[in-house]
């Protein structure tokens, strides 16, 4: 079996510091190592309240800022999910196989879609659609943060269910984890996971984008916790625990419990953090802006995507139309 990494981010905001740390930077450091499909999920940003040009212009800059971060096209396969018409193609086969129960269980759902009349059908079964999204390149590792625990549970349900029912089609993928900074939590509200979808300013979240200034700002106004020592405690000091893991993150160290001992005040760690990601994120925000000054390239790079992950993905699902009883020409 190809050993085949498949991830994607949805382009729902503007990128923030967790979907950095708890993916695209893990992205970077595996394209080298296996077959590999990075995708930007425009699709399931269609499944709530959405304006079309955002998403358009939010799309390309993803794209851009997956280039700017070190992924090489020539190397792996960029690609817009809404290019490649393999993913919805294959998600109607997974949903004849997925149950209603398994989707009313799904954390979004449940969260903000459940018993609002005005709710689209896609919040209810993009997860599917997620799951073809992996099923589809015959993935067998998907590298994504701690918050995607029950997608990819879901992915490996239906792709057991599907192959108990019709044959051995898919391959069952398993989820590959960050060790450090796999959820990484708002600075004004450590108990919630730091969102792209939160307001464009929110004080808490640090855009990939955001100006030196800006970063050193929002992390020295992190919230922290009552006390004054430095401490590795999710518990008890969500706050420091949050800075520490950013920072283990971004000086690449696997132990942020051992960089705690390095701080007597909470005052010397949020400097310590803030120039720390400025270090990892300045680079990045230079690169996209070259980038975006050259539009041909981004573009050439989505036309060839589009094409590999088409031609990776259809045999895949020629053989699930065929497994499942439909036709073929
Ligand atoms: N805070 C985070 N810490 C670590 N990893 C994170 N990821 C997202 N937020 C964090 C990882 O980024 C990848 C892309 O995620 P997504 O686009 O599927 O959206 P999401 O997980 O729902 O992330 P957001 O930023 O919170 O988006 P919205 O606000 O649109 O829901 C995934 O690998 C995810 O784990």
């Amino acid at each position: 079996m190809t050993r085949t990494i498949f991830s994607a981010i949805v382009p729902s905001g503007r990128l923030t510091l967790g979907n950095y740390l708890g993916a695209l930077r893990r992205f970077v450091s595996v394209q080298h190592e296996a077959r590999c499909v990075f995708c930007i999920a425009d699709l399931h940003a269609l499944t709530t309240d959405h304006d079309p040009r955002r998403l358009c212009q939010l799309a390309e800059e993803t794209v851009t800022l997956f280039l700017a971060a070190g992924l090489d096209p020539g190397v792996c396969v960029i690609v817009r999910q809404s290019d490649v018409p393999a993913h919805t193609e294959l998600s109607y086969l997974l949903e004849c196989t997925a149950y209603t129960g398994e989707l009313n269980r799904m954390i979004q759902f449940k969260e903000k879609g459940r018993g609002r009349p005005k709710t689209r059908v896609s919040l209810y079964t993009y997860p599917v659609l997620m799951a073809a999204d992996i099923l589809a390149y015959r993935t067998t590792e998907v590298p994504v943060g701690d918050d995607q625990r029950q997608h990819l549970e879901l992915a490996r349900d239906l792709a057991l269910r599907f192959n108990r029912s019709y044959g051995e089609i898919f391959v069952v993928p398993e989820m590959s984890p960050a060790i450090v900074a796999a959820r990484v939590m708002d600075l004004q509200d450590p108990t919630a996971k730091m969102s792209k979808s939160a307001p464009y300013d929110a004080a808490g979240t640090i855009r990939l984008l955001d100006s030196p200034d800006v970063i050193r700002r929002k992390i020295m106004r992190a919230v922290t916790d009552p006390g004054s020592e430095v401490r590795h405690d999710v518990e008890n000091q969500p706050g420091i625990t949050n800075l520490l893991e950013i920072l283990a993150a971004c000086l690449d160290e696997n132990d942020p419990a051992a960089l705690a001992r390095r701080y007597q005040s909470y005052g010397a760690l949020k400097k310590d953090v803030a120039e720390a990601v400025v270090a990892v994120l300045d680079p990045l925000r230079k690169k996209c802006a070259d980038l975006a000054a050259d539009p041909a390239y981004v573009n050439a790079t989505l036309r060839a995507g589009a094409e590999r992950a088409q031609a990776l993905a259809a045999p895949t699902v020629a053989a699930a139309k065929q497994a499942i009883g439909l036709g073929t020409l």
